[in-house]
């Protein structure tokens, strides 16, 4: 006689399913809980504990786990030494095992006590999921609801499903396990504090598939890591537009990480290809969205823009004058999302977490055959050492910590000049720190008078200050730390310009 066995967790659809497989020759056997749904359903069912002949133990901790269930599942059909065995242990054979596990990932997230979170580790559902997947020579393993329908269907057909329906379902299930023990091992390093374990699995969902990668001829997808518990780009909600591309995941997750840094302040930073064109801070977030648009009123057509706090009316109707990808917000009003709706193709996006900074996590990269990991880079310049005889004014001082947080997400080499809580001129992806600075200025022409410069890594040579002093910038920040530092400080004396360290290097590569 033929078993098909229900675990189930999700219970949607077994009842159909169940009675299908009856009508094909099955017999069905169940745990508990879902013979419970099942026997509702009218499906002639029996407990587990009566094919086993052994009862529930612990409170349900062992209910599947015993060798009649085991050797039903995993005994070569075909072997006769296999067959013998059976015979003599009374057991019978489970051609189908339908099973889904306890929620431990939903129960983790959802702050749950940890008595509760360990009492959702599923021991016996995974054994039978990996004991059926490993026999899928013979056995069907059906962990995903949505798969009983082309099991029905070959079975209806040829009488059982094919050798490569069930290669596939095994690799669903294997990928299952795996995801499932991943957040497991995510708990228990969070509990014990290890960040960087000697070996990781992440659990990577897949969100979506892309409609190419960066170009039109490569693949792409969206997978969430963590599922998006970092408040990055996977927590986002789309209210409108286009589905975002690969680029714009990238874009606006750079946006995102930029706008976070300015929590203090209703601020807009605009980005082109994962680096700032122009960053605004005002007392409204309009004000800082038009500050970000006149740093670099070309660059930003095409790009994203992003704030940190609530779009209102007005700003909504300055942002639908220009082209741009995708908008970022806390949230919108119901009056600034009535005039994204004139632009259907425009990506509305709202995050939450995006007013707030982000304390802590880690990044990552993926080169070929290698991840990279560090520490986010969340260290806030607030103590920075004057060492010219000139001093910054209050303003400028302000300004110099406002560039600070601009060029912290620039790619190296970068430099930001700004004035009065906006940028006027960007310097980034430079191979040398001069051809930055000349960038920079080249950009900010006449709005460079006056204006403050934050550099991402120190000066080497005396050059960069002295060009910004000779196109009137008045206060310079910079790491320090170069064995010609003695010449950098001599030059902004000579110069009566205010050069001040902050003793931290903000590279982004
Ligand atoms: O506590 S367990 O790890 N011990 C077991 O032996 C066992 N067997 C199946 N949990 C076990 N299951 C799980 O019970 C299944 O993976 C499924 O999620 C759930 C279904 O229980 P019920 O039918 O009582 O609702």
């Amino acid at each position: 006689m033929k078993h098909a066995l229900f675990s189930c967790y999700f219970k949607d659809g077994i009842e159909n399913f169940a009675k299908e497989l009856e009508e094909n020759g099955y017999k069905i056997i169940s745990t508990g809980g879902t013979l419970k749904a099942l026997e509702k359903a009218g499906v002639n069912v029996s407990d587990v504990s009566e094919f086993t002949g052994f009862h529930d133990m612990l409170g349900g901790r062992v209910k599947t786990l015993h060798p009649k269930i085991h050797a039903g599942i995993l005994y070569r059909r075909e072997k006769p030494e296999d067959v013998k065995e059976i015979k003599e242990l009374g057991t019978q054979p489970i051609d189908i095992v339908v099973n889904n596990l306890y929620p431990f990932k939903d129960t983790y997230l959802s702050g749950a006590s940890d008595d509760n979170i360990i009492e959702k580790i599923d021991i016996g559902g995974p054994s039978m999921i990996r004991a059926a997947a490993k026999n899928f020579k013979y056995t069907t393993i059906i962990t995903d609801n949505a798969d009983f329908e082309r099991v029905i269907a070959e079975i209806k057909e040829n009488g059982n499903t094919t050798l490569e329906t069930r290669r596939d379902l095994a690799r669903k299930a294997f990928m299952l396990t795996a995801y499932y023990d991943a957040w497991i091992a995510k708990y228990f390093n969070e509990k014990c504090g290890v960040e960087f374990p000697d070996e990781i699995t992440l659990p990577l969902k897949k969100i979506s598939e892309l409609r190419y990668g960066e170009n039109p001829h490569q693949r792409g997808f969206a997978y969430t890591l963590y599922n998006g518990d970092e408040s990055g780009i996977g927590e986002a909600k789309q209210c409108q537009g286009k589905e975002l591309s690969y680029n714009n995941y990238n874009d606006a997750s750079a946006t995102i990480e930029m706008v976070k840094l300015f929590y203090k302040k209703p601020t807009c930073v605009a980005v082109k290809h994962t680096n700032p064109c122009g960053i605004g801070e005002a007392d409204t977030i309009h004000e800082a969205y038009l500050k970000a648009y006149a740093c670099d009123d070309q660059s930003i057509f095409g790009g994203i823009v992003g704030f940190n706090r609530e779009v209102d009316k007005a700003t909504a109707e300055e942002l639908v004058k220009i082209f741009l990808e995708v908008i970022i917000a806390p949230s919108y009003t119901k009056e600034a999302l009535e005039v994204f709706e004139k632009k259907k193709n425009l990506r509305v996006l709202e995050v939450p977490g995006i007013s707030e900074v982000r304390k802590g996590g880690l990044d990552m990269k993926v080169l070929p055959g290698t991840v990279i990991m560090q520490d986010h880079d969340d260290k806030e310049d607030c103590k920075l050492n004057v060492v010219s005889k000139a001093h910054p004014t209050d303003g400028e001082l302000e300004d110099l910590i406002f560039a600070l947080k601009a060029v912290k997400f620039a790619k190296s080499n970068a430099v930001v000049l700004a004035k009065d809580g906006a940028t006027v001129g960007i310097g980034l992806g430079n191979v040398n720190r001069f051809f930055a600075v000349q960038a920079a200025l080249k950009q900010a022409g006449d709005k460079a008078k006056g204006a403050v410069l934050a550099s991402d890594g120190f000066f080497p040579f005396d050059d960069c200050i002295k060009l910004l002093a000779e196109n009137g910038v008045k206060a310079i920040v910079e790491p320090g730390g170069s064995i010609k530092d003695e010449l950098s400080i001599k030059a902004a004396d000579e110069l009566g310009v205010s050069l001040l360290f902050s003793g931290t290097r903000h590279f982004k590569h």
